[in-house]
């Protein structure tokens, strides 16, 4: 990974100078959206733009790692994306292997731990065994948490939570009185992570698309035209500059 730098220029409407090392963001969760549109812009089949879409899931992990941020949450794979036509499903879940074939050395030196929210046991069989494969591997790594939602659904991850919390207040596991916020964020796949602090949205679509519903109610959401697959440490690290300008800007009040 590239040295990390620690002062950069601002975009052009100021002159002005941040630090990059201050008001990191500890925890980025991104809506990768673009892929086809890039693709169909070229005359080419969607499925090579999600294939380009895996090098500029590497180029971020990268710039993520070099400004110290802790989590990364990437959708890849939502619990909608099974109403695609099955050639192109088929297609997405070999991604996780061609991802992990060319990228685990490099992730593996960078000390990066893999893991993955959503409905995991409904993905193909082949899938699932590729990707235990680097969760396994990458375990006892302490950088960049790489957090893949893989079939994930936020409204899912949400009424899964509250049937684990019925069937836990049958058998006296706990009460429904002393359930509170923090006590129900432990049914989320998320538990033991922070909420994002920044969620970036690619290719100028401006919803969330049943992601993390819960986990962002306080979160910065950063938006760009950008699509997917021109998606670079050069975007990535704008899109952090802006997150701390906005967090001067409250700490000035
Ligand atoms: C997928 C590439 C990026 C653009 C958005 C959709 C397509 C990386 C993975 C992946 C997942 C798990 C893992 C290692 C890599 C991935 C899917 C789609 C389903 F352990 N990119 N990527 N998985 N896209």
């Amino acid at each position: 990974m590239s040295m990390k730098i620690p002062f950069i220029k601002n975009n052009q409407e100021d002159d002005e100078l941040i630090n990059l090392s201050e008001n990191i963001p500890n925890h980025v969760a991104i809506i990768m959206d673009g892929n086809g549109r890039w693709a169909e812009s070229r005359r080419l089949p969607r499925i090579a733009g999600h294939k380009e879409g895996v090098k500029a899931v590497m180029k971020v992990v990268r710039a993520a790692n070099d400004a110290n941020v802790k989590v990364l949450t990437l959708y890849a794979f939502s619990t909608e994306n099974w109403n695609r036509p099955k050639s192109e499903i088929d297609f997405l879940m070999k991604l996780p292997k061609e991802f992990l074939h060319i990228y685990l050395p490099e992730l593996m030196a960078n000390n990066v731990r893999i893991e993955t929210i959503g409905n995991f046991d409904a993905l193909p069989a082949h899938t699932q065994k590729t990707v235990q494969y680097a969760i396994n591997k990458t375990k006892t790594n302490d950088g960049l948490l790489l957090n893949f939602a893989l079939n994930y659904g936020s409204r899912y991850e949400i009424m899964r939570a509250i049937k684990q919390i019925m069937n836990d207040v049958d058998g006296n596991k706990v009460s429904l009185d002393s359930l509170g916020e923090e006590e129900f964020s432990k049914y989320l796949y998320t538990n033991g992570l922070s909420d994002p602090d920044l969620l970036i949205r690619t290719s100028g679509e401006k919803r969330l698309s049943n992601f993390l519903l819960w986990q962002l109610a306080y979160s910065e959401f950063w938006f760009t035209d950008v699509l997917w697959p021109d998606m670079d440490e050069n975007t990535f690290n704008k899109a952090i500059q802006d997150y701390q300008k906005r967090k001067r800007r409250y700490g000035g009040i």
